[in-house]
């Protein structure tokens, strides 16, 4: 993969284009990552304005933590107003995120906690290696999520075991984390970023109207009740199917001109 454009967009976060992905890379390790207002708006930036040729995007953290969530220094002055805002900036930025143009993947190591943890909820393929561990140190902190995490953690572990995460200060580790759904891959430490580098030129040969579909399709039907939801599905269907790109590939593999399903 050649690297064809390297921007830094604020000094805590990086955008660099690899080809046909974005590698955006937190890089405030002397404070594990932690997210200022700063970095949440220079992260919204970024999702929004990928160059047209970017096709997926990869996350990850620079030093020993993916992210340590929420600044906590910025915390102190607000009040329930302030929050408020602070809150739905957060909310506005995750969108950016997870309602995007293209399929983020998270690269996943060290402290995943708090905010760090409601922004990997945000992608869509979450990658973690050995050294990886998740909370919600927010329960302890006094506080409560304000990130996205109340309405994203429970889709993927339930909201029975946020609470509890929330409720003990329970830490779950990786292969544990992996278990109950916080990650989709286990890999061996050190080699996250290169499993989502992978899996995102993957997904970046997909045809776009079918990545689009899976972001933007898919999390709605899973909101709506089975009929409107079938109906959705019809609808997203048909449209993907109709599309020259879709016909081509069918046609090469009936022509057997293309890869056929295997195992691993
Ligand atoms: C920070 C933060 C932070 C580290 N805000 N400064 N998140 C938390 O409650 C997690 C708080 N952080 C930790 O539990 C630990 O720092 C870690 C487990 C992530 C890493 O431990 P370690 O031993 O590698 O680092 P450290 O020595 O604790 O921290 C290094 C520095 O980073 C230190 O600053 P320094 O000036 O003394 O060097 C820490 O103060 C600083 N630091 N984490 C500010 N989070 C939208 S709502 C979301 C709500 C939340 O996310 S609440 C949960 C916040």
């Amino acid at each position: 993969m050649n690297t064809q454009h390297k921007a830094s967009i604020h000094e805590s976060i990086q955008l660099e284009i690899r080809g046909a992905i974005a590698v955006i890379r937190l890089c405030r390790p002397t404070k594990r990552n932690a997210l200022n207002d700063g970095l949440i708006l220079a992260m919204r930036d970024i999702f929004e304005n990928f160059p047209k040729k970017v096709r997926a995007a990869v996350i990850h953290g620079e030093g020993e933590h993916f992210c340590a969530g929420l600044d906590l220094s910025e915390l102190q002055e607000r009040d329930a107003g302030e929050g408020m805002k602070h809150s739905r900036m957060w909310h506005a930025a995750l969108d950016c995120v997870q309602f995007g143009t293209v399929p983020v993947i998270a690269a996943l190591h060290g402290a995943v906690v708090g905010g760090g943890l409601e922004l990997a909820s945000a992608c869509h393929i979450r990658v973690a290696d050995d050294s990886t561990f998740f909370a919600l140190p927010e329960g302890t902190r006094g506080i409560f999520v304000g990130g996205g995490g109340s309405v994203r953690v429970p889709k993927l572990i339930g909201a029975s075991r946020m609470a509890d995460m929330m409720f003990t200060g329970r830490v779950y580790n990786a292969v544990d984390g992996e278990r109950i759904g916080l990650a989709h891959y286990l890999v061996a430490a050190g080699t996250a970023l290169d499993k989502a580098l992978e899996l995102a030129t993957r997904i970046a040969t997909n045809a776009p109207m079918t990545n689009y579909a899976l972001m933007h399709a898919l999390p709605r039907i899973a909101e709506q009740s089975m009929d409107h939801g079938l109906f959705t599905e019809a609808l997203m269907s048909s449209i993907t199917q109709s599309a020259p790109e879709a016909k081509e590939r069918v046609r090469a593999f009936l022509e057997g001109k293309a890869a056929k399903v295997k195992k691993d």
